[in-house]
């Protein structure tokens, strides 16, 4: 076991937090929520969940279940479709829209959105005791209070969040800052976003959801709604790579096949304070994962490999997640700047009980299945460690003594990782502002989260969607 400090972990010291304070803009109080009418709204979309029949894979029907979008209002790039593939529109906003979405809901069950990563409240929150029945609808109102940062969208009904998910309801939620735009980021052609799924097919064609106490997994990898195209073509120069793990249960282990490292850039809550070059690392369910590829040194006609490792040496062999080759064509090299984010670390101090985690324990119950510290899930109750002062800062740990990996996401606030202590397999992603932290078999993670936006009933849960709809979510409530 190691025990690293933030500081030994990270390897940067804490001279970030007054050069945050003038950026901090985007994190300070709310007001209470309120609706916006079409004329106050930036923007104003109606996202309906509905069924789609697309031929993914060839020759053969798929009934998937997914979104469309309408935009009312807003500018045009809000609403763009992924082509051909069964997710949903990628929602564009900038920090400061106010945004309104109908959800209306055209699926055969009840189903509400999640706004993944995204700060707003209780009510616009997708909560699952808010899901609304087929044929009716939603009304979400809220401010975009988060930094630039790739946040995506899927269903939370409690007990179906995985088969919906699996059916292909889910889509990206793109933020755009001023931070962001003066670093002239690679953009355009040069900055491709990839959603990785795996999926698994009946001969019909339909999907074959199989639920089980490790989660549902897919013998076919899907990215961006279709199936994987056999390659990948980028030209001689640097490209932005934004990376979502969509999928239900599935763990990456990401390496690349020249050997180079990962330029990181930014975690699921936007851009870190500098990059970080990465080797190789583990990858969960809803991590988002941003970096620079420079493939100016490669020759036409190269090709390299993003591959999929076994999660443990020697166990399993590797495969590839996507193939990259090298063509002909116009393209910059950009050099990642040393400082890319003025970025506000927390101190441990300001939590009001540094020293003394709050404790949760990643642990099945006989006749319940998955659940966090043996505590199943209802709608509205919460236990009185889940009650939170409106306007503190915590540290809360969870300690994963079973042998099944565990990302766990809390709602509300983006936190920052204080500690790991690295049970079995070590390599976790740790930088930067995240909602989802991977809590690998044996490790136990502190985490410090600012509860400072909204007062409400909000949820934490394992994004291992099976083990969610299991039980392994609970609700915190800020007073
Ligand atoms: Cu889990």
């Amino acid at each position: 076991m190691t025990n690293l400090s933030r500081r030994d972990f990270f390897g940067k010291t804490t001279v970030g937090i007054g050069a945050g304070l003038a950026f901090s803009n985007s994190w300070a109080r709310v007001l209470a929520p309120k609706k916006f009418s079409k004329a106050e709204a930036d923007v104003f979309i109606e996202l309906k969940a509905l069924k789609k029949n697309l031929e993914i894979l060839s020759g053969k029907k798929t009934t998937f279940w997914s979104y469309s979008g309408k935009l009312i209002k807003g500018p045009s790039h809000t609403l763009t479709s992924l082509a051909g593939g069964y997710l949903g529109p990628t929602i564009e906003v900038k920090t400061g829209d106010r945004v309104k979405i109908i959800f209306k809901n055209a699926v055969d069950e009840k189903s509400i959105v999640h706004w993944h990563g995204l700060d707003v409240s209780h009510e616009n929150d997708g909560h699952p005791h808010f899901a609304v029945e087929s044929g009716k609808s939603y009304e979400y109102d809220f401010e975009v209070v988060n930094r630039a940062g790739m946040y995506w969208y899927h269903p939370h009904p409690h007990g179906r969040t995985g088969f919906q998910v699996y059916q292909g309801m889910a889509g990206l939620f793109v933020v755009r800052d001023r931070e962001e735009a003066i670093l002239n980021l690679p953009s355009g052609e040069f900055e491709k976003r990839f959603v990785i799924q795996d999926r698994l097919f009946k001969e019909s064609g339909e999907l074959d959801y199989r639920p089980s106490m490790m989660g549902a997994f897919g013998d076919t990898l899907m990215i961006n709604g279709e199936k994987k195209p056999e390659v990948i073509k980028v030209k001689r120069g640097t490209y932005r790579f934004r990376f979502l793990n969509g999928c239900n249960a599935r763990i990456f282990n990401l390496a690349l096949s020249s050997k180079d490292s990962f330029t990181q850039i930014g975690s699921d809550g936007g851009l870190l304070e500098k990059p970080v070059n990465l080797k190789r690392f583990y990858y969960g369910p809803a991590e988002r994962f941003d970096c620079l590829m420079d493939f100016s040194k490669f020759s036409v006609g190269e090709t390299v490999e993003l591959e999929g490792l076994p999660l443990v040496e020697g166990r399993g062999e590797k495969y590839t997640v996507l193939k990259f080759e090298i063509v002909e064509g116009k393209a910059s090299i950009f050099e990642a700047p040393t400082t890319l984010s003025h970025y506000d670390i927390i101190p441990e101090a300001e939590a009001v009980n540094a020293g003394n985690p709050k404790k949760f324990e990643l642990i099945p119950k006989r006749g319940v299945g998955w659940t966090i510290s043996g505590r199943a899930y209802t709608h509205n109750e919460f236990h009185e460690d889940e009650v939170i002062k409106f306007g503190d800062t915590e540290v809360w740990e969870f300690y994963n003594p079973t042998g099944m990996p565990h990302p766990m996401h809390v709602h509300g606030t983006q936190f920052q990782i204080l500690k790991r202590e690295v049970g079995r397999l070590d390599g976790c992603l740790n930088e930067g502002w995240k909602d989802v932290v991977l809590v690998m078999p044996g490790d136990r993670i502190q985490v410090l989260k600012r509860f400072n936006t909204f007062k409400g009933l909000f949820i934490y849960h394992c994004h291992n969607l099976e083990h969610e709809d299991m039980s392994m979510m609970r609700n915190y409530k800020i007073l």
